[in-house]
């Protein structure tokens, strides 16, 4: 599968010019991939050892044996001199004859992290200072016939920026840069630098500040013109015709009398539009309109199906096929509706004109080591989102501007992208020429990312906003000096509302910008009536968790609560018995919101469960109760829809292992949470809860057309045995929150304790199809949960297993696992059974019948 993505992905060069035209072309641009012969040393020293390009310093002082692994138990603490050292990258090349011959030869880094200097034979072709910026150099006149070197001078971050820090009166907010376990005290600089933040550390993350060659490096070489850029622009879309108009830049190297460029819908094999032009040296800019009667429109998860046309560019000249690419794209109409409504504004986003209810998470960078992210790792991590039923990932400012792979994914799967700029939970120096990067780095991007369908939104930036208005940061200069105040927020404001949303009208017109996330109006912090909230009074602010019930948003692009790894993932990198406690000196390195998180997630798991008896059923505990945390928060939201139109949760993975507030964890492994998401995340979802003494049920519906079916309420009690039951046939309103059922607690439960029994809320279709939700009228250590015996039964199928559990009392989060395997997936887990209703799970495993029985545990809450 990835191979075929990546091939369908690829700018088709000779291959395709053979098919279509009957021939191979030499003319065609060439690329050659620099990612062989690679050595690097320490700028000071002398030695060379063998480096990895694509890669980062660190992963290759690893390979080489020369540190041990950073995510290892203390470790990152002895590597912080990595990021103080300069480091030198060196390779040789030798050109093709037919390379050689062309007229345009030019060096291209798709990214370079960060302050590098580049030579060719030893001449300085290359200045570098921003890891999101593509670099491109002609090279042709300084090539030599026969071998040529190729050296990458990297400065250390650190000793470039700290002279920044040092020069200024103030300094810029950079709340989260862990400065301090770098060993430079107070003097948070990662703000000059225009290099991913969390870098420099998180509230979840190490500090291991990288260089290196961080992206592909290649030179290509072309004759007389070649496609430079293409953007197939949607101007309108809907149900009857798509006007697009295909932008697209040409560069020529002389004029070129009659130059034909068409569009061609390659699934279709049919031409949608052509021009002929001349061709002046230069950037040309070519317009090639059409019109696609009743596309077929690219859909989001759960609303239908992702279609992707694979549009071809070809460039013609004399007859000659010079250049073609090929660009899969969605034809959709995706907008951000925010328009003022009897409660402050709505804040949704409409898909080909269906409001679209966001279900998603926030999604930080998948490793500290951005290079050794695999395929694979970036095909599981978008599809474990597509089994929760996620529609939307945000794509947080802290991070990075993704690789191309996580939007084909998104594409593909139809995850639509919020998509932050590179700014997070700081004040930068936006001004002359390091604004003006940015806004390279912004037109790089939002050129790189405008065919995508799957982008929703440009973002600003995340956090920043909130805390100058609501974090005390523009008071604290205000009372410094009102001159730093007032330059901090007007190179705020240029950097937001000038510089940012200028590149994106100019490069993706049709989509929108939105200043900040969370952000409400401008000259003020967010608030509940208007735009996207950040909800973090759950957590950081102690309010207990079911005020997730009664808090209100347009749309929540964060809330969160932590947990740590499950017991098989700690084992890896805190693998000795000591480091078995989560105040261990071991575990709190890899817990960055310190004793503070560590006491949030005792007190709240102590005020909702007993005392868990040791460290693994701590573990255990912990994830059930951020689970239910999550689960909570998730049906609160959709109940609230059309007042609330998103739910992302905070975060959906890790960049290393840690106790955070991941779903999955830094090796992939779903934590509880994940599981319980993706029943929340369902296209229906039903409800109970007890609201002033009642129990209501809802059924939330995001599906387009109405519903027929039968929503049952039992109540059950914990022992076996039926007190109470309901029935309802009914028909859903389509894209709606529908109460169905509210009656006093009282008379449901009919005179038995509330801490004896579970309601069990269904809703079945008409054709069968099931959707269930237990809710416990009281905490979970109030409930009087019966010593049980859960039986199993193990069937081997393809590829692993079928467990089918029974207990015939009902048994609470009931938790699978195999001991020292950690690498079996349960298709559920951390389930509840009723009493004398089998559960069937699937896991797939290559252990053998045996093994699998021996290693097999069930545990659950009692
Ligand atoms: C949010 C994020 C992150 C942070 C998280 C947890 O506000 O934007 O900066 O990691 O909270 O504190």
């Amino acid at each position: 599968m990835m191979e075929r993505l990546k091939s369908d992905l690829k700018r088709t060069t000779l291959i395709a010019s053979s098919l279509v035209w009957g021939c191979l072309l030499s003319a065609a641009p060439l690329r050659m991939e620099l990612n062989q012969g690679w050595k690097f040393r320490q700028a000071r020293l002398s030695n060379w050892y063998p480096a990895t390009v694509p890669g980062v310093v660190h992963t290759d002082l690893l390979d080489n044996r020369m540190i041990e692994d950073p995510f290892f138990r203390l470790n990152e603490r002895g590597l912080q001199w990595i990021d103080k050292e300069d480091w030198i990258y060196e390779t040789t090349f030798t050109l093709s004859e037919e390379m050689d011959k062309k007229q345009n030869i030019n060096l291209v880094f798709e990214g370079l992290d960060t302050y590098a200097d580049v030579y060719l034979n030893d001449t300085k072709i290359l200045t570098a200072d921003n890891m999101f910026r593509t670099w491109k150099t002609a090279i042709g006149d300084r090539l030599k016939q026969g071998e040529n070197r190729l050296r990458v001078y990297f400065h250390s971050p650190i000793k470039i920026d700290v002279p920044k820090w040092d020069a200024l009166p103030y300094q810029y907010e950079a709340s989260n840069d862990q400065s301090e376990n770098g060993g430079l005290f107070n003097k948070k600089i990662s703000v000059f630098a225009r290099k991913a933040g969390y870098h420099y550390g998180w509230d979840w993350g190490p500090r291991l500040v990288t260089s290196g060659i961080w992206r592909p490096v290649y030179i290509e070489a072309w004759d007389e013109a070649r496609i430079q850029d293409l953007f197939i622009r949607q101007k309108e879309v809907n149900r009857q015709r798509a006007v697009i108009c295909g932008e697209i830049e040409i560069e020529a190297d002389k004029e070129i009398e009659n130059a034909r460029i068409s569009i061609a819908d390659t699934k279709e094999g049919k031409e949608l539009g052509a021009q002929t032009v001349r061709l002046h040296k230069g950037i040309n800019k070519v317009e090639v309109n059409f019109i696609l009667k009743k596309p077929h429109l690219w859909w989001s998860n759960g609303l239908g199906e992702p279609y992707m046309y694979n549009l071809r560019t070809d460039l013609v000249i004399s007859n000659e096929l010079k250049d073609s690419r090929t660009q899969p794209t969605g034809i959709r109409s995706l907008k951000l509706v925010h328009q003022p409504d009897k409660d402050g504004h709505t804040f949704y986003f409409e898909l080909n004109g269906v409001p679209v209810f966001a279900k998603g998470a926030n999604y930080i960078p998948q490793d500290n080591f951005l290079p050794r992210v695999t395929d694979e790792r970036y095909e599981k991590t978008i599809l474990d989102a597509v089994r929760t039923n996620m529609n939307m990932l945000r794509i947080w400012g802290g991070g990075i501007y993704e690789n191309d792979i996580f939007y084909d994914l998104c594409d593909r799967y139809g995850i639509l992208v919020w998509q932050d700029f590179m700014f997070a939970c700081s004040l930068y120096p936006a001004e002359g020429e390091w604004l003006e990067n940015v806004r390279h780095e912004a037109i790089d991007n939002v050129r790189r990312l405008r065919n995508h369908p799957c982008i929703a939104l440009w973002c600003g930036n995340n956090e920043c906003n909130d805390a100058w208005f609501n974090w005390g940061w523009q008071k604290r200069y205000a009372k410094q000096n009102p001159e730093y105040e007032q330059r901090i927020w007007k190179q705020f404001t240029d950097q937001y509302y000038v510089v940012l949303p200028e590149v994106v009208k100019e490069f993706a017109p049709e989509s929108d910008y939105w200043p900040s996330s969370p952000f409400a109006n401008r000259d003020g912090g967010s608030d509940d009536h208007n735009g996207d909230r950040h909800y973090w009074s759950v957590w950081h602010g102690k309010e207990p968790i079911e005020k997730y019930n009664s808090e209100r948003s347009r749309f929540f692009s964060e809330y969160g609560f932590q947990s740590f790894p499950e017991f098989n993932s700690v084992k890896q990198y805190a693998p000795q018995e000591e480091d078995w406690d989560i105040y261990s000196e071991v575990m709190m390195a890899h817990q960055r919101g310190g004793e503070h998180a560590n006491g949030l997630i005792e007190s709240y798991l102590l005020s909702e469960y007993r005392k868990p008896k040791d460290f693994r059923e701590f573990l255990y505990l912990n994830q059930v109760l951020q689970g239910d945390a999550i689960k909570t928060a998730i049906e609160a939201h959709r109940r609230d829809r059309p007042y609330c139109m998103g739910s992302l949760f905070w975060q959906h993975n890790d960049c290393w292992p840690v106790a955070s507030w991941a779903s999955r964890d830094y090796y992939g492994r779903w934590k509880a949470q994940h599981y319980f998401a993706g029943k929340a995340f369902r296209d229906l979802l039903v409800s109970p809860i007890v609201e002033e003494g009642k129990l209501n049920a809802y059924v939330v519906s995001d599906r387009q057309s109405p519903t027929n079916g039968t929503l049952t309420i039992r109540v059950i009690k914990l022992t076996g045995g039926v007190v109470n039951s309901f029935r309802k046939t009914t028909r859903l309103k389509a894209n709606n929150s529908n109460l169905l059922f509210s009656i006093d607690l009282a008379d449901v439960l009919k005179g038995t304790q509330k801490e004896d029994v579970v309601i069990r809320a269904e809703w079945k279709d008409k054709d069968g199809k099931c959707y269930e939700n237990n809710y416990f009228p009281v905490q979970q250590k109030e409930m009087n949960y019966p010593e049980t015996q859960i039986r199993h039964s193990i069937k081997p199928v393809k590829d692993g297993y079928e467990i089918t559990l029974t207990s015939c009392n009902f048994a609470r989060a009931v938790y699978l696992s195999i001991e020292n395997d950690a690498d079996s997936f349960f298709t559920d887990n951390y389930f509840d059974l009723l009493p004398d209703e089998p559960v069937t799970v699937k896991v797939n495993s290559s252990l053998s019948p045996e093994d699998f029985e021996k290693r097999l545990q069930v545990a659950s809450y009692l």
